[in-house]
């Protein structure tokens, strides 16, 4: 009994590393395809990476050869004429919240897809901050493939970052793409050889951990929220967070730091 639980909490890997909160998707064998005891972990996982004050960046990761395979398609088989399966719950219930946990996190995520991402697995990626890829991984948006379509936010991110007439393509064949192509499309931020790819997220990670939350929390509820205004509407929105920043603390430190030619001290992680 002890055994299994041991065995089910370490699908998903936390570990703080200075500042950083490392989370790894730990089902090597099954490419990382997400069960359900996955989904709670991740979630509890982000949870304690967004309320931990030591905290200030987040990296996301994958064990062995693959980042994340999407769902387990094992895990609840469908049948023809047996009683149907409510995808819909199982999207509200377990990967939704997953995803807007990591869009609402208020510091900044980085996505190091290590292997092949697939499913969920890539739009899980894709609500992350920053994407680094091992030259190695592929994309697949593989959900037409078994008569579905892109969940996990894939219908809104995919559009949003390559284009509608990309985005269409990938989603409707559902075939992989290489991690160039993916760069190359402004899918990530940047392909990194293998080896060095764990060196690379870290050094990132680190260097957006050492700057403002004021900055990292407004810049990305910003951006996300630009979406849906004007550009009439998204000046209004600039010019209230600008105020926000202005007045917190981290300006001043900035802009001092600056004028005396030193490295900022930034404030704590806000609550
Ligand atoms: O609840 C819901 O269903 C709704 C939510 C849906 C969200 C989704 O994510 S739907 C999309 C699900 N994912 C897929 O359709 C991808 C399925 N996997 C693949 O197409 C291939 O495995 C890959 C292209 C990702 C990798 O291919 P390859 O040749 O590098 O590896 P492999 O041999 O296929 O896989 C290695 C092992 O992982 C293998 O296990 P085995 O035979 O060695 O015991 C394989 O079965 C397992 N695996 C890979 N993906 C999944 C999986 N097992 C369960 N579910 C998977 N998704």
């Amino acid at each position: 009994m002890a055994r299994k639980q041991e065995e089910k909490e370490a699908l998903i890997g936390f570990a703080i590393e200075g500042d950083v909160a490392l989370i790894t998707l730990n089902r090597p064998d099954k490419l990382n395809a997400f069960c359900v005891p996955m989904h709670e972990l991740l979630l509890q996982a982000m949870k304690k990476a967004r309320d931990d004050n030591q905290v200030r960046a987040v990296l996301l990761t994958g064990a062995g050869r693959g980042f994340c395979a999407g769902q387990d398609l094992q895990e609840q088989m469908p049948s023809q004429d047996g009683p149907q399966i409510d995808l819909g719950a199982t999207l509200e219930d377990l990967y939704n919240p997953i995803i807007r946990l990591i869009r609402d996190m208020p510091k900044p995520v980085v996505c190091a897809v290590n292997g092949i991402a697939a499913g969920a697995g890539v739009n899980l990626a894709l609500a992350c901050d920053i994407v680094l890829a091992a030259s190695s991984a592929r994309f697949i948006q593989a959900f037409a493939k078994i008569g579905l379509l892109p969940d996990s936010g894939g219908t809104y991110l995919l559009p949003a970052i390559i284009g509608e007439a990309r985005a269409k393509a990938l989603a409707l064949l559902g075939n992989p793409i290489s991690a160039e192509q993916a760069e190359q499309w402004g899918m990530i931020w940047r392909i990194v050889a293998d080896a060095d790819l764990m060196d690379e997220a870290r050094a990132l990670a680190n260097e957006l951990a050492q700057g403002s939350m004021v900055s990292a929390d407004l810049i990305k509820r910003a951006i996300h929220l630009s979406h849906n205004n004007s550009l009439s509407e998204q000046l209004d929105l600039e010019r209230d967070y600008q105020r926000e920043a202005g007045q917190a603390g981290d300006y001043a430190e900035g802009v001092d730091a600056f004028t005396g030619k030193r490295a900022p001290k930034f404030s704590a992680v806000r609550n």
